[in-house]
């Protein structure tokens, strides 16, 4: 028997606290669920460090590379931050902990991220150019915000350069990743004395520019951004956009963005 130091007489080292040759974690959960990130609460007997995998399927989860988490010493309270994820995405991770031994435990858990919902919103158009020498313009505005369109916003529509619509359009997408945002405006030149034919009326947005008999287009574009912890969630965010120099009818778009994170 050895007698430590203040008087009190040591135990053997089988009565310390369970190691991470047995079940060391005692609890982990996630918390602060975002779009990009999370936060993992890990505790365990002894002081450990943690590591997390993470994968959208349980199959690979074990060929993911081990994120270690830069805490530095070992602890028996990890409060560690899991970030990078796709909004609107759910994945399996398997946390680990490693005693001061080098042995290692792990659990796997679940958690789905919240999904990013983008507001588009397109509140002006001002014409600077109609593409007409004489008159005013016969405009058609289509508008596109990801995958929901709205083709002939505005059809045949007099508007002379110097001219101001006000669409005050607004669409809500999912924008897990980068998304672009359109609005193009078509003159039609052609009078109709000979018949209208199907591909004269522009009906059917391109979304480029260009010049034909028939009337002349261009569109204007704008890359909603990826997602990013520090999105301005809720604050509208103000954007304008022109069509490239090259465009025959030549505009200004004024619109706002809106970032939301939903559950
Ligand atoms: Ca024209
Ligand atoms: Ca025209």
């Amino acid at each position: 028997m050895t007698v430590a130091a203040g008087g009190l007489t040591a135990g053997p080292a089988s009565a310390g606290p369970v190691n991470c040759s047995a079940d060391c974690i005692t609890s982990f959960q996630t918390s602060a669920v975002r779009g990009t990130d999370f936060m993992l609460t890990t505790q365990t007997t002894v002081p450990t460090k943690t590591s997390v995998k993470i994968s959208q399927y349980l199959g690979d989860l074990d060929s993911k590379p081990a994120i270690q988490f830069p805490s530095g010493a070992a602890s028996t309270f990890h409060y560690d931050q899991v970030r990078n994820l796709v909004p609107g995405t759910s994945y399996w991770f398997k946390v680990l902990a490693t005693d001061q031994q080098g042995r290692t435990r792990s659990e796997i858990g679940y958690v789905t991220t919240k999904t990013r919902i983008v507001t588009v919103k397109i509140d002006k158009i001002t014409v600077l150019d109609d593409s007409d020498s004489s008159g005013n313009g016969e405009i058609s505005v289509h508008l596109k915000a990801g995958d929901v369109e709205s083709a002939n916003y505005y059809s045949d529509h007099s508007v002379g350069s110097g001219g101001v619509l006000n669409p005050l359009w607004s669409r809500q997408i999912e924008a897990p990743t980068a998304t672009k945002a359109y609005v193009e405006l078509f003159d039609d030149d052609d009078d109709c004395w000979l018949g209208c034919g199907p591909s004269t009326n522009h009906l059917i947005p391109q979304y480029d520019t260009g010049t034909a008999w028939y009337g002349q287009w261009g569109t204007a574009s704008y890359t909603v951004p990826a997602p990013k912890e520090s999105d301005p969630v809720l604050n509208a965010w103000p954007f304008s956009m022109q069509p490239p120099s090259s465009s025959p009818v030549k505009f200004k778009v004024d619109g706002s963005i809106t970032v939301e994170y939903v559950a």
